[in-house]
């Protein structure tokens, strides 16, 4: 029987303590414990505390994570005071309560000494192997776990990838990184390993992060009233507290340890178009073709296995792609680019010596037919790159290429190699790198049983396939991103993979893999978007219309108005379902998509002004509504709507055949984006949802910045224009950012960040523009303001100098309808608009 997290009575396992002694360090604490166990805790910050744990043994003086970005931390003040009952350890923000016998760890808050988030019973360890039975992988280890008080009112969110709800309370979770084709709510695991999550009580928050890539287990109290547990087959108890109260100060410091997502190229923003099939050339050709014709915007054409040579990875079938460097630059000029996919699955090619020597010498390899020899196995093999079973035979599993074999990607020099082997695409004009298969799939059997006596080097430990399958994919993925920055240093590299663990944001952008074209896949998009926003991933998406089985125009529609707005918009579909492409159901159809996307375009100075915001902060795009209103009890397990940034809420329609919703605001003033129309946030509205029309709102003191319509980034000048949306007091404020969008530059400020200011009251009307910050310089433009208000004003003054009423184009002012729109020189300086 398959082991489920339900059955796992944890109750009867070993518990660690008590305390018998403890020694203090700079930033740590480690307890000694009766029963030979070590506890350390290590203060990283005010608001990071890390605990780690030996169970019966001392502490392995080897710790090592590839999830881990930064272990420099600036020396935090704390103190220790001790009672015969407990020792306290106090930082700025948290107090650290040690209860010794049992050894029981509760963190306060250190202001308020409230408790935020205490143990329910000691540490736990399988000492007499009663799990053993129920283990996914009895010789992975040995079971570990902690159990934590389950508030009556706590509410969690997070875990990454889950095919779930929002809020997690009551529900259990496994992490075993798996293909999962297909997947609807409830199915897990899926693809991802992020062990961390939030806990939400009365408005406070706070952050764990399980670090330890075995099989784990988390449960928020599925079947017990009295606890929320988490545990893993194998490895250490190690984990990370982190104190809020802020969400979003949780998810910033997640991002300092565990690293921040890199800026992508802008154009990842634009619209994408994939599908399972797409080949030959011509036929990628006249997919293009059609988005032009069409008026439809287009940044990136996705390329899947098809393009390869038998499957083989880094290789082009010359047949169905004789020249991909000149195809790749006919897409350039009409501003689309190439991605391609790329599979784990070396195909396994073994060949005779003499083989060998009519193996090619050529530059480019990859467009040779590789029939007795191919390059990428006979260098993998010759280095000994490839993944070994624990009696030393190659191991060979059964993807697309048939028998294939599989890179160890704890070999450094084996990451090296690989991220090189990307020329074989950049040489050919490609732009980015899909990353498919990483969990990594083995069609000989899909759990992963087939792989559990894999061993991978993982520096120079030589560990098992149990601690090691769910940190593949991040490898991968660290592979080629340094690959492509190596071979491309001027250009950010974009990557997006299936599968992952945390940290995963330093390397790579995601999807949630294959998804179905049904109402109720398209139901998950918001949930699994809003998770994975707050598991530190920022940058995700999901296949635009569903990926396996048949849609229709309506539910086309609808997926593209919740991903009209995620980071990653790409409709894409698997090869034997019916084609979905935007004019596939016909011009009603195609003309609202067209609307979404075009709108998309227009919206990009503040969807990138937002991503720069998850780049630098960890807090990301795609939000819940909790994230932004935690105080809100409304919003805990809110998930049909969803936020971009602070300011723009969107409640789609997920169902057939409804036009009209149901749609909370939080409090204050919201302005409906359609119609302008005001209301009083604190309430739910209900809304006119016609397929033309997702309800969209405005938040009250907001500025939205907008860019031209365009078909492909970097079309048209990226000319500003401000849309004031003021609040209850008349004000309004934002800040855009800008780059060039393409190179490195921006991590050495070579930006440009402009703040804003709005004031209306009465008739006294007032902008005010900050002088911009950061050593980036636009291109030549104007920049326009836009005020929704049927005053007509006497003078509009710049910096104090009147400037004229003009006809609609040109610097000046001028009246359209109930807006006023005032458009400046953009200087690059500070000024002072005043409307009279
Ligand atoms: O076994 O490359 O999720 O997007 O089209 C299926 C073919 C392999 C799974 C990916 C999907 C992709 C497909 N791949």
């Amino acid at each position: 029987m398959a082991v489920c997290a339900n059955s796992q009575d944890i109750t009867g396992l070993e518990k660690i303590g008590p305390v018998v002694s403890f020694t203090k360090s700079v930033n740590a604490v480690t307890l000694n414990c009766a029963d030979g166990s070590q506890v350390k805790l290590t203060m990283l910050a005010p608001d990071l505390i890390r605990v780690r744990a030996s169970f019966a043994k001392p502490m392995s003086p080897h710790d090592h994570s590839w999830a881990i970005a930064r272990d420099n931390w600036d020396t935090t003040r704390w103190r220790l005071t001790e009672s015969p009952e407990s020792i306290s350890i106090t930082t700025e923000e948290v107090e650290v309560v040690i209860h010794r016998s049992p050894l029981l760890i509760s963190f306060r808050d250190a202001r308020t000494r409230e408790v935020i988030n205490a143990d329910e019973r000691p540490m736990m360890y399988d000492a007499k192997g009663t799990l053993a039975g129920m283990m996914f992988d009895p010789n992975a280890g040995m079971f570990v776990a902690a159990a934590k008080k389950l508030g009556f009112d706590e509410h969690f969110y997070g875990l990454g990838e889950k095919a779930a709800r929002l809020d997690k309370r009551r529900g259990s979770f496994v992490n075993w990184n798996s293909d999962t084709p297909g997947y609807t709510e409830g199915k897990d695991p899926i693809y991802q390993t992020i062990p961390f999550y939030l806990g939400l009580e009365h408005g406070s928050a706070y952050g764990i992060f399980f670090d330890n890539s075995y099989r784990s287990y988390f449960n928020f109290g599925s079947n017990s009233q009295e606890r929320a547990w988490f545990g893993a087959e194998g490895g250490e108890m190690n984990y990370y507290f982190f104190y809020g109260p802020a969400i979003k100060k949780i998810l910033s410091r997640y991002a300092d340890l565990t690293g921040h997502m890199p800026l992508p190229p802008l154009w990842a923003l634009g619209n994408q178009q994939s599908r399972w099939g797409y080949y030959p050339d011509t036929m990628v050709e006249r997919v293009v073709s059609e988005y032009r014709q069409r008026d439809l915007p287009l940044d990136v054409v996705h390329l899947d296995i098809d393009y390869m040579n038998g499957y083989r990875v880094f290789t082009w079938n010359t047949q169905r792609f004789p020249r991909p460097k000149e195809m790749s630059e006919q897409l350039i000029k009409q501003g689309v680019k190439v991605i391609t996919i790329v599979d784990p699955g070396v195909k396994y090619q073994p060949h005779s010596p003499v083989a060998r020597e009519q193996a090619s010498n050529s530059r480019n390899p990859e467009l040779e037919p590789q029939p007795k020899s191919y390059y990428v196995f006979d260098q993998g093999l010759e280095k000994n790159y490839f993944q070994h079973r624990k009696d030393a035979k190659l191991f060979i599993p059964k993807v697309w290429p048939g028998e294939s074999v599989f890179v160890d990607y704890t070999l450094p020099e084996a990451r090296t190699w690989w991220g090189d082997l990307h020329r074989a695409y950049l040489d050919n004009g490609v732009a980015g790198i899909w990353n498919d298969m990483n969990e990594p799939s083995d069609f000989v059997d899909q759990t992963g049983k087939n792989q559990l006596d894999v061993i991978s080097y993982d520096e120079g430990e030589r560990s098992s396939h149990a601690k090691n399958r769910n940190v593949f994919a991040l490898l991968m993925a660290r592979a080629t991103y340094e690959g492509l920055a190596r071979l491309r240093p001027n250009l950010r590299p974009y990557v997006i993979t299936r599968a992952a663990y945390a940290g995963i944001q330093r390397y790579s952008t995601m999807w949630t893999g294959d998804t179905n074209s049904t109402w109720d896949s398209l139901a998950l998009n918001i949930p699994m978007f809003t998770t994975l926003g707050l598991s530190g991933e920022p940058f995700i998406g999901s296949d635009v219309g569903g990926f396996m089985g048949r849609g229709n125009g309506e539910l086309l529609v609808r997926s593209y108005q919740v991903s009209f707005l995620a980071p990653f918009c790409r409709n894409h579909k698997v090869i034997d379902a019916y084609d979905q492409e935007p004019w596939r159901f016909g011009k009603y159809y195609e003309d609202i998509i067209r609307k979404y996307l075009k709108l998309r375009y227009r919206l990009l100075p503040f969807l990138y002004t937002t991503l720069e915001e998850a780049h630098r902060t960890g807090v990301p795009l795609f939000r819940p509504l909790v994230l932004n209103y935690q105080n809100d009890a409304s919003t805990y397990n809110l998930d049909d709507e969803f936020m971009i940034g602070d300011d723009l809420l969107v409640a789609p329609v997920l169902r057939p055949d409804v036009t009209r919703r149901m749609v909370y605001l939080p409090e204050g003033k919201w302005y409906d984006y359609w119609t302008n129309k005001e209301h009083k946030g604190g309430s739910v509205v209900s809304v006119d949802a016609p397929l033309e029309t997702v309800p969209m709102f405005v938040r009250g003191g907001s500025i939205l910045p907008l860019g031209p319509e365009m078909n492909y980034v970097g079309e048209k000048i990226p000319e500003p224009s401000f849309v004031i949306y003021p609040d209850e007091q008349g004000e309004a404020a934002t800040s855009l950012y800008e780059d060039d969008g393409l190179t490195p530059e921006y991590a050495n400020g070579v930006y440009r960040r402009t703040s804003l200011r709005f004031s209306g009251k009465q008739k006294q009307i007032q902008i005010s523009i900050s002088a911009p910050e950061g050593k980036f310089r636009p291109q030549p433009r104007t920049i326009s303001f836009v005020i929704s208000t049927t005053l007509s004003p006497g003078t509009v003054l710049l910096d104090r100098q009147p400037i004229p009423r003009v006809a609609d184009g040109g610097t000046g002012w001028f009246k359209s309808g109930g807006t006023l729109i005032i458009r400046i020189p953009d200087d690059g300086r500070a000024h002072n608009i005043e409307i009279q």
